[in-house]
């Protein structure tokens, strides 16, 4: 039996296929791929929010460590460690507050979540459910996105795992970030410069990149549409005075970390 995390990583590779050719050009360097965290988006209702998404890890064995806020994509956050186990992939959730938003998203949102029957879920079936919903409209999506991409994203794909994020310090053959992205490049991949290349330093303890969503044909109500799908990120983390190893986010990289599925940036 595949464990949830394993079972996550099957579904988004079916519409990340970046991902699965990333950790072949690593491993065909010789590099043994680890994650450094998984990340999962929602809403802040409470059939669905960071609280219920979390207990599926709660059960594994994870505590919450950090809870982060940012105001202009009117989102809150949380990362999750594993108490014991310092190689499971950290867990971060983010939930957008829709009390923040517009009576139009707030309205598309209630009435998918009332529509998807999760209340009768599990949560572990509920966090690998994708767009549980009824097959999207591209015109609300449209409109949601012109107000939140985040919305738009989530509408669109729902549960599932956003992005899987490799753990740079683990990698043999690759001293810094830039030599991690600098061979993405190489390989043909797009970079999200959003804040520019490379998000946050060594003196923040943290060092983040990441590539573009793919783009997946969706099939909405009015027909087939791309839209950015998930991505790819790269995480490498300095020790502070002490010489403990960061294991937090930073608000502010994070910020443009999720830019990565953004409509207006894979134009
Ligand atoms: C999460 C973006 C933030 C990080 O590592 O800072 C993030 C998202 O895109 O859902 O993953
Ligand atoms: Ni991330």
């Amino acid at each position: 039996m595949k464990n949830i995390l394993e079972k996550l990583w099957d579904q988004y590779v079916e519409i990340t296929p970046s991902a699965a050719k990333i950790q072949s050009i690593f491993e065909d360097k010789g590099e043994k791929i680890e994650n450094d965290h998984i990340a999962i988006r929602t809403f802040n209702n409470p059939l669905v929010n960071v609280e219920r998404l979390s207990e599926p890890f709660i059960r594994m064995g994870y505590e919450k460590k950090g809870e982060y806020i940012f105001e202009a994509k009117k989102l809150k956050a949380a990362h999750f460690q594993h108490r014991s186990d310092k190689d499971a992939p950290k867990i971060f959730i983010s939930e957008l507050r829709l009390e923040l938003c517009s009576e139009f998203l707030q309205d598309v949102a209630d009435s998918v979540i009332a529509a998807s029957g999760v209340e009768d879920m599990e949560i572990d079936q509920l966090l690998l459910s994708g767009c549980v919903w009824s097959k999207p409209s591209y015109k609300i999506y449209q409109r949601l996105v012109e107000e939140s991409e985040y919305a738009g994203w989530m509408y669109v794909f729902g549960f599932r795992a956003n992005h899987f994020t490799i753990h740079c310090n683990k990698l043999n053959n690759f001293e810094t970030l830039e030599d991690v992205n600098q061979f993405l490049k190489d390989n043909g991949f797009k970079m999200n410069t959003s804040g520019g290349e490379i998000k946050g330093s060594k003196e923040q303890l943290l060092e983040q990149s990441s590539i573009l969503a793919d783009k997946v044909k969706i099939d909405f109500q009015e027909g087939e549409y791309e839209v950015p799908s998930c991505y790819y990120e790269f995480a490498k983390r300095y020790e502070d005075s002490t010489g403990a190893l960061f294991e937090g986010f930073i608000a502010s990289s994070a910020d443009k970390i999720f830019e990565s599925t953004d409509t207006v940036l894979s134009k």
